[in-house]
């Protein structure tokens, strides 16, 4: 009977523990979930980014394709907000697409690769002014 007891009370203190434990967890995930992101998108199934600094001035701008092929760049300003300058350049979309930023073909500004989410990847060749143009190679 004591045995049973103090087997009882081990128990109920370990489900106390786990408990108290879980309830620490659900309140630092819920601090984190709180944080402001660092830049709001607009969300979109098979969204991808990409980061470089496309002007010249030192600051990355950010490139978003909501999903759907649309690219948006995004600039940031004084106060270190980012805000959005308008769609730069459309892309085939396709579930899986992603994209990335660097410069290849060595002019010192940053080009856009693109997977369009077949495997097939293009180049996107930065001729300045945000503007780009699909090689051909
Ligand atoms: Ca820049
Ligand atoms: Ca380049």
């Amino acid at each position: 009977m004591t045995m049973r007891k103090t087997l009882t009370s081990i128990v109920l203190a370990g489900a106390l523990v786990l408990g108290v434990v879980g309830c620490k967890e659900g309140s630092q995930n819920n601090k984190q979930s709180s944080n402001p992101p660092y830049i709001q998108l607009d969300g979109g199934y098979g969204a991808t980014m990409a980061a470089a600094d496309f002007d010249g001035d030192n600051i990355p701008e950010i490139l978003h394709n909501r999903g759907d092929g649309k690219v948006f760049l995004y600039k940031r300003n004084n106060l270190g907000q980012y805000t959005n300058q308008g769609q730069i350049l459309q892309l085939d979309g396709g579930y899986g697409a992603t994209m990335a930023a660097a410069d290849f073909n060595g002019d010192g500004k940053p080009d856009i690769l693109h997977n369009r989410g077949d495997g097939k990847v293009f180049l996107y060749i930065n001729t300045g002014d945000y503007k780009f143009v699909k090689s051909s190679e």
